[in-house]
């Protein structure tokens, strides 16, 4: 599959205020600041696209791209940002979890862990809801320019320890450099089973 075509269809704060013509979805999840929106720049070929800030904790939203005028790629809010109240927090949780079980077009998740870093406490129950709600997901380690290949692999394992995940369900992706671009539209594209296209 090649992304042809993307834009930006609306900002929702529930699933159910987006009749979203029936169409699939794939929905990009993961703490402030991981990467969410640039992972969805950089598989769409547009940086201005999907709005990505150094200043964690600005989207409250649930943003939706309209792909190929065939499926919708999410942009959920980010959480675990310290600065957010406790309350939010919990908006969070309620918005998460509306969305993941209330949804019957979504067809995978892109869970964003950056790979420098141990998933934290919020990182390992975003993985629960995912993995309790029964839907298919891949572990997506961001920022991989940033470390060198031995680092890599030790942080690929600590990821996959902390999440209770196999090695093959991590990918090491950079928005930077396009690493991992290519695997992550072949989950896409298995995930809404497309045919592979002849070159
Ligand atoms: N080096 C590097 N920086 C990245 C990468 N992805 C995102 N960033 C930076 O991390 C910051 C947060 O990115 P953003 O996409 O807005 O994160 P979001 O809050 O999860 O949507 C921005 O300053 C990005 O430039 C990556 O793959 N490599
Ligand atoms: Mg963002």
């Amino acid at each position: 599959m090649r992304i042809k075509k993307a834009s930006f269809v609306t900002s929702i704060v529930k699933n159910s205020d987006f009749p979203g013509r029936g169409l699939d979805q794939i929905a990009v999840a993961g703490k402030s600041n991981v990467g969410k929106s640039s992972l969805i720049n950089c598989l769409c070929n547009n940086q201005k696209l999907a709005r990505t800030s150094s200043e964690p904790g600005k989207t409250r939203v649930i943003n939706i791209f309209l792909i190929n005028e065939a499926f919708h790629l999410i942009d959920l809010p980010g959480y675990g940002y310290a600065k957010v109240s406790k309350a939010m927090q919990e908006d969070w949780g309620t918005m998460m979890n509306d969305f993941l079980c209330g949804s019957p077009h979504l067809k995978h998740i892109f869970h964003l862990v950056d790979i420098r870093h141990e998933p934290g406490q919020h990182d390992r129950q975003m993985a629960e809801w995912i993995k309790a709600a029964g839907l298919p997901y891949t572990v997506v380690a961001t920022k991989a320019d940033k470390l060198s290949k031995a680092q890599r692999q030790r942080s690929v394992q600590l990821i996959c320890r902390t999440l209770a995940v196999q090695p093959w369900e991590v990918i090491p992706f950079s928005s930077l450099n396009g690493e991992g671009r290519e695997r992550l539209i072949q989950r896409i594209q298995e995930a809404l089973g497309l045919e592979e296209e002849t070159p």
